[in-house]
């Protein structure tokens, strides 16, 4: 590791101008290679550790950009730079290895998109509040991984045959007597062929905060399994009985009261994440024009794949299926999207509700336990549709008008909430069509009584016949 005293006498005058918090990232960039990231636009939950959350409304894309990527690091970021950087394979092992990066770069070259998501992504809500960083929604992305299989390695440094768990060991040291972080995996998750040491993010190489120069990336599992900074990886006999494998990262063997305290002899390890969606649009608080909303979001599931999103807009009275996104890779998130007439004005709750390929369902309340991890909940979301109709489209031309009658300002007022009457005019049918079209707008939200909606079949039928 290059002290920070070495990296200044080499870089010079250029540091001596720069101030401090854009210097760590001038520092790796030209001396370590790191990808340069501005993580700015994040929530700070911790400076130091950096634990930063992405803004729900920033997660618009399937792949989440490096600099919206969300941080959670227990310990202060270590420094590190490429050519000073090796990775030792040792323990129950043939050949222990030293690795440098170039040696890492000679293996067979995988990438992965996958979702990583902190097991205390959610903590926040639960009740009563448990200690932690208090995270909302946003300790979540999703990105494509490049690496090496661990596999490989393993096989390189050939693992003997009482090897049963894998331990990561990065380069943040501990402080003050905070235990120094390390996990473990058992042997069939580290041999599997998905289980990578990822030295790019998204086609670069990785952030500083987010492992430079390699990192663990263990899919499916909660965030903690992927070691950032990796310098050590330790094949083990027997369970490591470090702070962070048997105190931290457990999670209750059967359901607890919440408030309860939990022994540590009943729990167990946390391993894959639980099904769960997340509306990111519309953000909660917002407004929203009445007319049609995209409702969007994304839904993840750890090592299984998501088979459905449910939409509520009425409080979880009735649901809809949403529509899954094109892009899917097997521990990747899913988009979904789901358009809502919003005709009513006021105060509304929206909630989504993902179900996984092995049948689980995000619960309406998700399971209490002391650490708050894992918070699935129903996702909730309140906005206000506010009474103004949405914008008309600029630059186009004026809209068609509908012919005189006493019904004209009714259809007006009904169906201009959500569209332009264009809509209307272009079309021609029958009676039963018309009413076909009409009952269709009463479901997505139309507010017609039965009086109208005769009248109104009645009006486009005279009006708009074939
Ligand atoms: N070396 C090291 N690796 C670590 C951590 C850490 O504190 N130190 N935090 C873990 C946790 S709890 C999570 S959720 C993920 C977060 O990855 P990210 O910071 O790239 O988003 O990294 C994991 N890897
Ligand atoms: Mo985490």
């Amino acid at each position: 590791m290059l002290t920070r005293r070495r990296v200044l006498g080499r870089l010079g005058q250029l540091i001596a101008l720069a101030p401090f918090a854009d210097l760590t990232e001038v520092l790796h960039t030209a001396a370590g290679g790191a990808a340069a990231s501005d993580k700015t636009r994040l929530i700070v939950r911790s400076v130091r550790p950096e634990d930063f959350e992405t803004p729900l409304g920033l997660l618009t894309s399937w792949i989440t950009p490096n600099d919206l990527f969300f941080v959670r690091s227990h310990l202060h970021t270590p420094k590190l730079v490429e050519r000073e950087w090796v990775l030792t394979i040792d323990g129950e092992v043939e050949r222990p290895l030293v690795l440098a990066l170039q040696d890492v770069r000679k293996l067979d070259r995988v990438s992965r998109v996958v979702t990583l998501e902190c097991a205390g992504n959610g903590r926040a809500s639960f009740d009563p509040p448990v200690g932690g960083v208090q995270w909302q929604k946003g300790a979540v992305g999703n990105a494509r991984w490049t690496g090496v299989r661990l596999a490989d390695v393993l096989k390189a440094a050939g693992v003997k045959a009482g090897g049963r768990f894998v331990l990561f060991d990065g380069a943040d040291r501990s402080i003050g007597k905070v235990p120094d972080f390390v996990r473990t995996v058992p042997m069939d998750k580290a041999m599997h062929p998905d289980t990578l040491l990822a030295y790019e993010m998204n086609g670069v190489p990785l952030p500083v905060s987010n492992g430079f120069p390699l990192r663990a990336v263990v899919p499916g599992w909660e965030g903690a399994y992927s070691v950032k900074w990796l310098t050590r990886i330790q094949v083990l006999e027997r369970q490591h009985d470090g702070f962070f494998v048997q105190t931290a990262y457990r999670y209750p063997k059967r359901p607890v009261s919440p408030g309860s305290s939990v022994d540590a002899a009943d729990t167990e390890p946390l391993g894959a994440l639980p099904v769960k969606s997340i509306i990111t649009f519309p953000v909660d608080g917002g407004q929203v024009p009445a007319g049609r909303v995209r409702i969007s979001g994304f839904a993840w599931a750890g090592e299984q794949t998501v088979a459905r999103v449910d939409v509520s807009v009425d409080g979880g009275r009735t649901w809809r299926a949403a529509t899954l996104g094109g892009e899917s890779a097997p521990y990747a998130w899913r988009q979904f999207e789901y358009h809502w007439q919003a005709s009513q004005r006021g105060p509304h709750e929206i909630m989504s509700r993902a179900t996984d390929s092995a049948g689980r369902r995000q619960p309406s309340v998700a399971a209490w336990n002391p650490s708050g991890y894992l918070w699935n909940s129903v996702d909730r979301v309140r906005i206000g549709v506010a009474a103004e109709r949405s914008p008309e489209a600029p630059g186009r031309s004026p809209r068609a008008s509908l012919p005189d009658d006493p019904l004209t300002p009714v259809v007006e007022a009904k169906c201009r909430v959500c569209h332009d009457v264009d809509l209307i005019t272009q079309q021609r049918l029958s009676s039963a069509g018309w009413s076909r079209e009409v009952d269709k707008m009463i479901r997505w939200g139309a507010d017609v009584s039965d009086r109208d909606r005769g009248r109104m079949i009645e009006f486009f039928a005279r009006h708009f016949t074939p």
